[in-house]
C-alpha cells in the first residue's frame, strides 16, 4: 500500500477544470444546438452505461429546453440498462421522412463504431461529437471532447449547463441517466478518471431524489442465473502471458450455448482478468463468425487504448477494445501441383488470437515492470 499514492500515480486528473479549447468548442457547440429545434441523440453502437446515459442525459435535457429529440442506437438497449427512463424511446430505425438540424453523437471515438447503418448526412444534419475518449480518430463537424471527463455524460451535462440547465434543479429523469453514466466508467469511483467534478455531479444526482442503491440493484443486483452458468465456462479459459503480467479470458458461442446465455449475460467477465494479483493486463476475447474482439482492461501501467488502436480500435488507457478479424486469411503457399492448403477456422482464430497476445505482451514488456510517475 501507499507506493501508488507516492508515485502519484492514480492521483485524479484535474476534470472539471476544462481547458480553453474545451471551453472554445463547448461555445460554439451550444451555439448550434441553441439555434437548433430538432435532434437526433446518437452513440456508439453496442451501447454501454456510458453511452446510454450520456444520450438520455442529453435527450431530457434538450426536452427540458424546449428541443424535439428523437433517440437512435442500432441495437437493442441490453437489459440491465433498460430501467433508465427514456431508455425505451431508444429506436432501432429512423423513419425515412425525418431530417435533424444536427445529431449530438455520445461517447464515440471513431466513425465506424456508430455501426453501419447509420443515416447519411442528409438526415443527421451535422453531428456534434460529444466524447471523453483519449484515443480517437476524428469524426464529426464539431467536436466537443475532454479526456479528463470521467464519462460522455459529464460533456453532456457542461453542454447543458452552458445553455443554461442548473445543477441544483436537474430533473430527477436526467439524473438517473447521469448517474449511470458516472458509476459506469469510473467503476463506482474506483477509477483513476474519478475526480471532484464527478462527485460533485454524482452529489446533484443525489440531491436530485436518485438512489445510489436503486442505481446499484438495476445496474449490478440484478444478474440472470445464465450469467452465472457462463461464468463457469469462461472462466476455466484462463491464460497467463508474459510471466503472468497478462491475463486471457476466452468466450465462444459454444459457451454462450451450453449457459443458454445471450450476449446480455456476459456482463464484465473481463473485470475478472484484470482483477488477478500480479496482472497488468485483463483481456476478454470473443470469438464471433469471422472476428475477435477483444475487450482490454489495464491498472495503469499499460496503455491498452494503444494497443486497440494498433488494430484499429480505440478506448482509454485502462479500458479499451478492437476487432481482429480472421476472413481473409491468405493462402498458404502451395508445392504448385495440388490446390494449396486452406488454413482451417480454428488455424486462422489462433493466428489472431496470437497477433493480439503478442501485441499485448510487448505493450506489458516495453511499459517495464516499475511503475513510472504520471
Ligand atoms: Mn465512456
Amino acid at each position: 500500500m501507499g507506493s501508488d499514492i507516492e508515485t502519484g500515480k492514480g492521483s485524479p486528473p484535474p476534470g472539471g477544470t476544462p481547458t480553453a479549447g474545451f471551453a472554445a468548442a463547448l461555445a460554439k457547440v451550444a451555439a448550434r444546438v441553441h439555434s437548433g429545434q430538432r435532434f437526433l441523440i446518437a452513440a456508439h453502437a453496442r451501447v454501454d452505461g456510458d453511452a446510454l446515459g450520456a444520450m438520455l442525459v442529453s435527450a431530457h435535457g434538450l426536452q427540458a429546453l424546449g428541443k424535439q429529440v428523437y433517440l437512435y442506437n442500432p441495437e437493442p438497449v441490453p437489459r440491465r440498462f433498460r430501467f433508465v427512463p427514456g431508455a425505451s424511446e431508444i429506436r432501432r430505425r429512423i423513419p425515412g421522412e425525418l431530417r435533424f438540424d444536427a445529431t449530438l453523437v455520445h461517447d464515440c471515438g471513431a466513425r465506424h463504431l456508430l455501426g453501419e447503418g447509420f443515416p447519411p448526412p442528409a438526415v443527421t444534419g451535422p453531428l456534434l461529437i460529444l466524447d471523453h475518449h483519449e484515443i480517437v480518430s476524428d469524426f464529426g463537424d464539431l467536436v466537443l471532447r475532454d479526456p479528463t471527463a470521467t464519462s460522455a455524460g459529464v460533456i453532456a451535462w457542461r453542454l447543458l449547463a452552458a445553455l443554461g440547465l442548473r445543477e441544483e434543479t436537474m430533473p430527477a429523469p436526467l439524473a438517473t441517466a447521469l448517474l449511470v453514466s458516472l458509476v459506469e466508467d469510473s467503476g463506482w469511483f474506483r477509477y483513476p478518471g474519478t475526480n471532484a467534478e464527478t462527485f460533485r455531479l454524482a452529489m446533484a444526482c443525489t440531491a436530485a431524489g436518485v438512489s445510489t442503491w436503486d442505481v446499484a440493484m438495476a445496474l449490478d443486483e440484478s444478474l440472470s442465473e445464465a450469467s452465472l452458468r457462463l461464468l463457469t465456462q469462461v472462466l476455466p479459459t484462463l491464460e497467463r502471458h508474459a510471466d503472468g503480467r497478462l491475463a486471457v479470458l476466452t468466450l465462444t458461442d459454444q459457451m454462450l450455448h451450453e449457459a443458454q446465455a445471450a450476449p446480455d449475460d456476459v456482463g464484465k467477465l473481463v473485470n475478472y482478468a484484470r482483477a488477478l494479483r500480479g496482472v497488468d493486463v485483463g483481456a476478454l476475447f470473443t470469438i464471433g463468425d469471422d472476428r475477435i474482439y477483444a475487450s482490454l482492461r489495464g491498472k495503469g501501467r499499460v496503455h491498452v487504448g494503444e494497443v486497440a488502436s494498433g488494430f484499429g480500435g480505440g478506448g482509454h488507457r485502462n479500458a479499451a477494445g478492437c476487432t481482429v478479424s480472421f476472413a481473409a486469411a491468405p493462402l498458404l503457399p502451395g508445392d504448385g501441383v495440388s490446390e494449396p492448403p486452406r488454413p482451417s477456422r480454428s488455424e486462422r482464430i489462433a493466428a489472431a488470437r496470437a497477433r493480439l497476445i503478442a501485441a499485448l505482451c510487448e505493450a506489458i514488456t516495453s511499459a517495464g515492470s516499475e511503475l513510472q510517475p504520471g
